[in-house]
């Protein structure tokens, strides 16, 4: 192709980009390495970039606490997907991971991967709603979040840093290099 056509599609990819957080957890089945290759699956998604990728967290059980630490990190995308497309291929990678999907609610997982925020979309569809309900009060969500994206302000004008402000630390660490 002649380098202005090439260019030109260039543009134009960039234009319909959106910019995702994706939350990563695990709690079943080596996490660390359930966790590290979502990552890997997360970087070879249909006309999607991995663009950075948090450090690994352990964090304590949200939910029933009768069930091991998980490992946390999020992950950052720029994707010409549609929503619901990019929902699909993280179920496809779940599902690839072993995921069972049960009855009990926040149970162990051998991976969960959410959707944080899309651009600054509202998305309220019957298989999606972005941004992510638990978000704000997770710390385990916000700390990897803060790492790779410090200066992130959401659509409603709340800057993540007052979200770190109120929400405690709760024992999360650093684990681990995705
Ligand atoms: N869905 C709707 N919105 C979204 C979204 N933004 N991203 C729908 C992804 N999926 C979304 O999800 C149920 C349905 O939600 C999907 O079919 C999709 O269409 P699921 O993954 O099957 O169910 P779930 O994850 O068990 O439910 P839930 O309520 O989303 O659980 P959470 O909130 O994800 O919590 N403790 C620690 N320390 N770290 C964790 O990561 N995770 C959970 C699960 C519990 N405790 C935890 C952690
Ligand atoms: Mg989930």
């Amino acid at each position: 192709m002649d380098q202005n056509v090439v260019a030109e599609h260039q543009r134009i990819s960039l234009l319909n980009m959106a910019t995702c957080y994706i939350g990563i957890g695990s709690n079943l089945g080596e996490p660390i390495a359930q966790a590290k290759q979502a990552i890997a699956a997360l970087s070879h998604i249909d006309k999607t970039q991995l663009t950075n990728v948090s450090s690994l967290y352990g964090s304590k059980p949200m939910g029933p606490s009768d069930q091991p630490n998980y490992v946390n990190a999020v992950a950052k995308l720029e994707t010409q997907l549609t929503p619901i497309k990019l929902l699909d291929a993280l179920q496809h990678i779940e599902l690839h991971q072993g995921r069972v999907r049960k009855d009990e609610r926040w149970g162990p997982r051998t991976l969960d991967l959410d959707i944080l925020l899309i651009d600054d979309s509202t998305i309220d569809h019957p298989r999606l709603t972005v941004p992510h309900y638990g978000m704000r009060e997770r710390e385990f969500v916000l700390y990897p979040l803060f790492e790779i994206s410090p200066d992130l302000t959401l659509s409603d004008g709340v800057a993540l840093t007052q979200l770190i402000q109120a929400c405690p630390r709760n024992g999360l660490e650093i684990i681990d290099n995705a």
